[in-house]
């Protein structure tokens, strides 16, 4: 090792040794001393009576937060070098000092890049003071994953750890746990929660935890959101932690995550075109009479429609092709030729409907209107209408006969 590096490692260790000691800055950028220290770093995730976890269930939060009250415990921290995101700050109580009588507001301990939050990914929301589940601001909101996917550390989420916690080697690991409240009941504990259990930071690491390759797990069976709890910690803590303890040193922060549920994308049928035949002569009846209508799919980007024309006028005879069809993509439209024999019935106005339906969706179909209108029959060919023709030649004020 030469001097150079040594120099950067002697200059390493004395920051780090130094930083603690000096102590950190809170949010009204005070600097606490550790002579100071009768306050702790507390969690912010919702507890209390009237402190509601979810608004769309209406779930209370059982998280333990609050020191002065129930229904659970409480997290608390002092702090000598391990905490996430670029710091931490020290209260009295928990959700930033404001517990028991809040909730709203949330999330006054850390929000989402504010210096004191270490999450990385995904974007986490907030509820604000109308109860009101929110991005937090100038964030989108993203989601942890989907409904049974594994959440990948890096590429779902992922948290910035700070490990310089002194000890008798002078430094030591510090351990990661995550909560996660899966079923949405307003507390950690139950089976599959605690998601990353007493995850080792070796001593001085500063960094993504993703590049410590913790290991992955499956996101819950509930879409939605669901609060999180990230704790560092100088010792490990039990199996199925319920998010309860007294710690010497580390930081907790809460979060609100979003878990979606897959969507499938959804096909929608369309038509659009309409037939009208006028005045066809039924003097021959094989006259075949052609139209054009067009089915379509207006549904989700990547969905597929497969359709089918069930049913057409009771009047004539009807031929269309193409009949039906399959995998017909998200924009795209098809033209479907019809024939019709028309009925051999002078003088009649024809009217109906083609209709068209999506196989996998009764529901959804659509309507072509049709019509047809016969004219008078003359039957030229008979030789009664000859001789009557040739009667009017002779005498054209009977012409009228020809109408009849
Ligand atoms: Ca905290
Ligand atoms: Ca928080
Ligand atoms: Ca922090
Ligand atoms: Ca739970």
């Amino acid at each position: 090792m030469n001097r150079k590096i040594i120099g950067i490692v002697v200059c390493t260790l004395v920051i780090a040794m130094v930083l603690p000691a000096a102590g950190v800055i809170n949010k009204s950028d005070q600097v606490i001393y550790p002579a100071e220290r009768d306050v702790f770093e507390f969690g912010d995730a919702p507890e209390g009576p009237t402190a509601i976890a979810y608004p769309s269930t209406g779930v209370l939060g059982s998280f333990p937060t609050c020191i002065n009250c129930g229904p659970a415990m409480w997290v608390q921290h002092m702090n000598f070098g391990a905490w996430f995101g670029q710091g931490f700050d020290l209260e009295v109580e928990g959700n930033g000092g404001l517990c028991p009588q809040c909730f709203p507001p949330y999330d006054k301990d850390e929000g989402f890049q504010d210096n004191d939050a270490g999450l990385i990914m995904p974007e986490p929301f907030t509820i604000n003071n109308a109860m009101i589940v929110v991005p937090f601001p100038g964030f989108t909101g993203t989601p942890l994953g989907l409904i049974g996917q594994t959440a990948v550390w890096g590429t779902n989420v992922d948290i910035w750890v700070h490990n310089t916690m002194p000890g008798h080697e002078p430094y030591v690991p510090g351990y990661v746990n995550v909560l996660i409240d899966w079923n949405q009941n307003g507390a950690w504990g139950n089976p599959g929660e605690h998601v990353l259990i007493n995850f080792v930071v070796p001593p001085l690491y500063i960094g993504p935890l993703s590049a410590l390759l913790p290991p992955n797990f499956v996101i819950g069976p509930n879409s939605g959101y669901v609060w999180a709890r990230f704790t560092i910690s100088e010792k490990p803590v039990q199996m199925d932690w319920n998010g309860a303890e007294y710690f010497e040193d580390g930081e907790t922060e809460d979060y609100l995550l979003l878990i979606e549920e897959e969507h499938i994308p959804v096909p929608d049928l369309s038509c659009r075109g309409s037939i009208v035949w006028k005045k066809i002569t039924s003097t021959e009846p094989l006259d075949t009479k052609t139209g054009t209508f067009d089915v379509g799919n207006v549904g989700d980007p990547g969905s597929l429609l497969n359709w089918q024309v069930i049913a057409w006028p009771s009047w004539g005879t009807w031929t269309f092709s193409p009949s039906s069809g399959t995998g017909l993509t998200a924009g795209s439209w098809i033209t479907v030729n019809a024939t019709c024999v028309p009925p051999n019935q002078p003088n009649q106005q024809f009217t109906g409907n083609i209709t068209v339906t999506n196989t996998n969706d009764a529901t959804d179909f659509c309507l072509i209107s049709v019509s047809l209108k016969t004219v008078k029959n003359k039957v030229i060919n008979t030789p009664f209408l000859m001789l009557l023709e040739k009667l009017v030649d002779q005498f054209p004020s009977l012409k009228w006969l020809l109408n009849l």
